[in-house]
């Protein structure tokens, strides 16, 4: 059918852990012309490269699968006129996409799904599709189905074209004759095809009432338009690593990739006004400089224009495994802008007006480290290093804990914050080591003690002299510090009180266990003087030592940090949760349907903090990395045993 030449467009790759995205990507690219790389695909990291199929100019995104890395995937769906979903036929697998598909169908954007390693199924086709419409709010329909010989699929017959292929390693598939034994579960396929797309278009529905076949041209067209509104997507099948139903799957972006127009319009981006760029994606490449990926909302835009941010110092477009410099960029394109300092990732540059291009927020980290420079000389580079890499990574976020004097940085798990790590000495050249961060202990009394202290010294003229007596008692939880001067008859002159004041305060900051004592109050009753050797400093060291000497007799408790935790969990794994947090002190509060997650659990529970450290990777590891979690900071409860000779043994050390 006749077909008018589109202008750029961009599909991202994504899809769960090593399904096959990168795999696909390669295979495409190599079908596009490029160099055909095969296996050494690096794992974790985003790649971008533009390329030409038939004729019209393409960007491929290939995303990270790991769940460490959505922000990236999300990035490169907040800027894409497309998804191709690569997923595993595996139908016992089929959950592993269900976040995925949640996110794509809440962005409203256009996707495909690709069943990639088709070669490995062993069940029937009908069920892996069944598995995945049950997780997603758009009609999958499947536009081909597979040819077996004995156990293997060796090729597809396209139920619209109603052509048989034989996949061919290294090239286009073969054209066959269709199978006999196949006409009739083609035409099963075609007429449930056939049946979703007239749900959406009465012309169609009145040729199915009538028993007249539409012609593929119409089933084409109706396909098209379902897909481009996002209420249909297409599973295509495929086997990357042989070149399985790869140019299909080209034809079919071809056809049905909406335009850069399109996708714009449905951002609410208005095509008359100047340049519009959005940055997805930043690398720090250190020496070599930031680089900034975007995509060209509103060009075209030139290689050293001036932007409100600054000028772009060199523009580049992806190509496999290089870049090429070019001069100029066109609405549409993805391009990798140069020196854009101080731009961070998701930066709208231009007038977007009331255009809808935020990216989506990366979820709340859920792994932290404390990180210290190995070398001392290094702690200026390492916080001008950190805020480039925040700026280039939003998953990211980074804290100063001034209580306990350590750098706190956060990610969405061990392997995100290992590769920001690796970053920090590979870009920058800033080496850091990491340890667990310490937790925020707290102590307080359970009884009053009455205490009496009094410091004299005589060192060569005058000395030193001061004397009081104080009540401390423990106060409610919450309630902070207290101080009541109960004085009556000058016992302690005026003028020295707020001093006793204060300095049972910063007594307070190390207490028995050697945290902060909170929640208690300090009533000074009685005390005395000398008129020439009292003094302020004399009556700090006197409250002090009243207070270091009353807090051990005072029934001290240890307070540890206890979370509000919410846990999210396809409810095949509810149980699974719930024995987790027990397993961790955790005391669990119930558990309820994920509001708007149907067939997904939000399990509550109150976790000591001190629990969560390492808490993401065990969930992941026992709920296919599907679980998540929220939390925040709730109440101090009393501690004993265990956690606090392991509290005491860190105050110590
Ligand atoms: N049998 C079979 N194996 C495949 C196919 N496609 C990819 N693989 C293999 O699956 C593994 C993972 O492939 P990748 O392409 O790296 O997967 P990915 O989705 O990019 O992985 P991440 O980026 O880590 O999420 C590799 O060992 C591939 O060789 C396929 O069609 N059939
Ligand atoms: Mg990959």
């Amino acid at each position: 059918m006749s077909h008018v030449p589109s202008g750029p467009r961009t599909v991202a790759l994504v899809g769960p852990y090593a399904s096959g995205k990168s795999t696909l990507f390669d295979a495409l690219l190599a079908a596009a012309g490029g160099p055909a790389r095969r296996g050494a695909a690096p794992r974790g990291g985003t790649r971008i490269a533009s390329c030409t199929y038939l004729d019209e100019p393409w960007t491929l995104i290939d995303c990270p699968g790991s769940v460490e890395y959505v922000h990236e995937a999300d990035a490169a769906l907040a800027v894409a006129d497309i998804a191709v979903v690569v997923c595993d036929p595996d139908p016992a697998r089929a959950l592993t996409v269900a976040p995925l598909l949640r996110r794509i169908d809440a962005a409203g954007l256009p996707a495909m799904i690709f069943v990639n390693r088709i070669d490995t199924l062993t069940g029937r086709v009908r069920d892996t599709l069944a598995a995945l419409q049950e997780l997603t709010a758009r009609k999958l329909v499947l536009r081909e189905v597979p040819i077996r010989q004995g156990d293997a699929v060796t090729g597809y017959i396209d139920v619209i074209s109603e052509r048989a292929y034989l996949y061919r390693k290294g090239g286009a598939s073969e054209l066959i004759a269709l199978p006999d034994a196949m006409a009739e579960r083609e035409l099963e396929a075609r007429a449930a095809l056939i049946e979703v797309l007239a749900d959406h278009d009465d012309k169609l529905l009145e040729k199915v009432i009538e028993d007249i076949k539409p012609t593929s041209d119409e089933v084409f067209e109706r396909l098209r338009a379902e897909e481009a509104e996002g209420t249909i997507a297409e599973v295509l099948l495929g086997c990357a690593e042989r070149d399985g139903g790869v140019r299909r799957l080209w034809k079919a972006l071809r056809h049905d990739a909406p335009e850069a127009a399109v996708t714009a319009e449905r951002h609410g981006v208005n095509p008359q006004g100047g340049t519009l760029l959005q940055v997805f994606r930043t690398v720090n490449a250190g020496h070599g400089g930031k680089l900034s990926w975007a995509r060209v909302w509103r060009g075209p835009v030139k290689d050293g224009a001036t932007l409100p941010v600054g000028r772009i110092g060199g523009m580049w477009r992806g190509a496999a495994g290089e870049m090429v410099k070019i001069g100029e960029a066109a609405t549409g394109e993805i391009v990798g802008l140069g020196r854009l300092d101080g731009v961070p990732t998701g930066a709208v540059i231009g007038d977007a007006g009331g255009a809808d291009l935020a990216l989506p927020v990366a979820p709340q980290p859920v792994h932290v480290m404390a990180i210290t420079t190995a070398d001392r000389k290094d702690d200026v580079r390492m916080s001008g290093a950190l805020e480039k890499l925040i700026e280039e990574d939003p998953g990211l976020t980074l804290r100063q804990d001034a209580e306990l004097g350590e750098t706190i940085l956060a990610g969405q798990g061990e392997m995100h914050l290992k590769a920001a790590m690796d970053r920090l000495a590979t870009a920058f050249g800033v080496k850091v080591n990491a340890h667990r961060p310490r937790i925020g202990f707290r102590e307080t009394i359970r009884t009053p003690v009455h205490q009496h202290a009094r410091l004299k010294r005589q060192t060569g003229g005058h000395g030193q002299f001061a004397d009081v007596t104080i009540d401390i008692a423990p106060r409610a939880r919450g309630e902070g510090y207290l101080f009541v001067d109960k004085i009556v008859g000058g016992a302690v002159p005026r003028q020295y009180i707020p001093a006793v004041g204060e300095a049972a305060e910063e007594a307070a900051r190390k207490g028995a266990f050697g945290y902060p004592v909170v929640d208690i109050s300090v009533t000074l009753v009685d005390g005395g003087f000398h008129a020439v050797d009292s003094s302020d400093m004399a009556f700090r060291t006197a409250a002090r030592m009243a207070l270091q000497e009353a807090l051990p007799k005072a029934d001290p408790v240890l307070l540890e940090p206890m979370h509000a935790v919410t846990v999210s969990v396809p409810n095949s794994f509810t149980a699974t949760a719930q024995r987790l947090l027990t397993g961790r002190r955790g005391q669990i509060l119930g558990y309820a349907e994920r509001e708007g997650w149907t067939g997904w659990d939000d399990v509550e529970a109150v976790v000591p903090e001190a629990e969560l450290h390492d808490f993401i990777i065990e969930l992941r590891s026992q709920t296919l990395g599907l679980g998540t979690y929220r939390h925040r900071f709730d109440h101090l409860a009393e501690a004993s045993g265990k956690v606090l000779q392991e509290a005491q043994k860190m105050a110590a050390g």
